[in-house]
């Protein structure tokens, strides 16, 4: 069947530290609604904006509670992505990932010493995560296969031939779009879907009305989830999902951490009334 992966956010404090016991909360009540794995220091789980050791303390608390879990390691300071490799290879879970050395212009075969260096480390299976358009470089199926371990990916990517073709080297693909979720759990390996960590249930109906052969009430379903996710742009998709959370799914899961701004009340308010509406509408 295929595969409904959350990235998880990650649950700050006040203070904006790591709030360990909603991590813990919210990973049971994602995998209760139907998620299967988990994906750690993603995009939404702020990756790229925490430190080594906040990584570390993410991983800990999710493998608390599964060891369904891909842990995204990437990092431009080479040694720290090494020592977070080896700190996943003395524990369980199912594959590391990273995203491609990004913010400089680098040529494509430093690329693949990067992801190389991270094969010959790992233990455990390495996965690509791709992002063009957050990283600014394409790791593509040819470069892919010009690095020769990868053995899955994420590709975040609206051009889902691109995602298709990484099918070539026979690896669990997935594509990282909310509004590809269909396409992906109708013939990838299934999703990756920031707005699961909101809206579980919602991907969970998706795959049972594909899986029923019953396309048009998927469709559907799709229609209304790219109405959700895309009401959420004007406010931070990743700052909206901390009060999504409270609010449709009934707990709290903190706060996000700046450059993710917390937003005002009356932001919160509105954010809701709006999902709230499109939440409730039948389908
Ligand atoms: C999505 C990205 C995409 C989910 C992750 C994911 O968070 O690690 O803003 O929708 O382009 O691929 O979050 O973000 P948007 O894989």
């Amino acid at each position: 069947m295929a595969e409904i992966i959350v990235p998880i956010l990650t649950p700050f404090n006040e203070k904006g530290e790591i709030d360990g016991e909603k991590v813990k909360t919210h990973v049971q009540n994602l995998l209760r609604k139907g998620v299967d794995i988990i994906f750690v220091n993603g995009t939404t789980g702020v990756g790229p904006a925490l430190s080594k050791d906040e990584k570390r303390k993410m991983l800990d608390y999710v493998l608390d509670v599964t060891n369904k879990v891909i842990f995204q390691v990437g990092s431009l300071n080479m040694k720290e992505v090494l020592e977070l490799v080896n700190y996943a290879n003395e524990r369980d879970m199912i594959a590391v990932a990273s995203y491609p050395p990004y913010y400089f212009s680098i040529p494509k075969d430093f690329v693949v010493k990067y992801f190389k260096e991270i094969c010959s480390a790992s233990k455990h299976p390495v996965y690509l995560y791709n992002y063009p358009g957050a990283t600014g470089k394409d790791v593509d199926v040819n470069l892919a296969k010009e690095i020769g371990c990868i053995k899955g990916v994420k590709d975040t990517n609206p051009d889902f031939a691109h995602t298709i073709r990484y099918k070539e080297l026979g690896i669990k693909t997935y594509n990282g779009l909310e509004n590809l979720a269909i396409a992906s759990l109708s013939i990838l390996d299934g999703t990756v879907v920031g707005a699961g960590n909101y809206m579980p249930e919602l991907f969970s109906q998706l795959r049972e009305y594909i899986k029923a052969g019953d396309m048009r009430k998927a469709l559907d379903l799709q229609l209304k989830i790219n109405e959700i996710d895309g009401t959420t742009i004007p406010y931070g998709k990743i700052s909206s999902m901390y009060y999504l959370v409270k609010e449709l799914q009934g707990y709290d899961v903190g706060v996000p951490r700046p450059p993710m701004y917390p937003l005002e009340e009356d932001k919160v308010k509105e954010l809701i009334e709006k999902v709230r509406k499109i939440w409730n509408k039948s389908e």
